[in-house]
């Protein structure tokens, strides 16, 4: 029995159908797969957040995993703003001796909370929310584009987690989130939660929104560093990521 010879412009066409297939493969296989980053950097310094009313430091995924609560660490190491002043805790919210007034008052990441009850005009509960969100929910406001801070956070095992995420957007923009130093999420669209219907000119900044399953990261069991970059927009208030396994 011979061997079969073929042609070598056969060849040829052969060899490139299976290199154009297995690069399909191969993108396919990436485009399913977010990216993977297997721990925190060793030279991160910051560390999980943590104070009196809070029994655990860090946030657990799946759970909830709230923006207010990222990194101890200061400025450079666990978060960049555009300015040292918090323009929320003791500046909008007066520093009157509560926890949720004064809260990180010190710290450039500029942090409120949901008002429920407000008279004459809601504030929080309005009638142009998407959702309701939780009273007293503590989030970071005040964005603009360049702003980032870590979270450090806990997962039960290795897995592809999905996130929802709540928030309001008066001018829509976008986000980011790396995982342990590397991008992972890529660009993360958020929708305008502007409403030319609300009377109230500043509430624009109150109309809460859950951006569902906004992103999928293939988090390492154990803990990771997430980022949260704001892209472009700002004006966008970040309460929290609801992770929950997707796989
Ligand atoms: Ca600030
Ligand atoms: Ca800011």
């Amino acid at each position: 029995m011979s061997d079969i010879i073929l042609p070598e412009e056969t060849l040829q066409i052969s060899r490139l159908s299976l290199r154009t297939g297995l690069s399909a493969l191969l993108l396919a296989a990436i485009t399913a797969t977010p990216a993977f980053a297997g721990a925190p950097p060793k030279t991160y310094k910051g560390t999980p957040y943590q104070d009196d009313h809070r029994q655990t430091s860090v946030q657990s995924i799946p759970g909830r995993v709230e923006c207010a609560l990222y990194d101890r660490g200061g400025e450079g190491v666990a978060y960049h703003d555009t300015e040292s002043k918090n323009l929320g805790s003791g500046t909008l919210n007066p520093a009157d001796g509560t926890y949720l007034n004064q809260f990180r008052i010190d710290e450039g990441v500029d942090i409120s909370y949901t008002k429920f009850h407000n008279a004459p005009d809601r504030i929080d509960d309005n009638h142009y929310n998407l959702v309701q969100p939780p009273s007293n929910q503590l989030y970071v406001g005040w964005t603009e584009p360049g702003e980032w801070f870590n979270i450090t956070v806990q997962a039960a095992r290795a897995g592809v987690y999905s996130a929802d995420f709540l928030y309001t957007s008066n001018r829509g923009g976008a986000i980011s989130v790396d995982l342990n130093g590397k991008p992972a999420s890529g660009p993360l669209n958020i929708p305008s939660t502007f409403n030319a219907a609300d009377p109230v000119a500043w509430r624009q900044w109150h109309h809460w929104n859950l951006a569902r399953a906004i992103m999928k990261l293939r988090l390492p069991a154990g803990k990771s560093v997430l980022t949260i970059h704001i892209l472009k927009g700002g004006n966008i208030n970040l309460a929290y990521f609801d992770f929950k396994q997707a796989n």
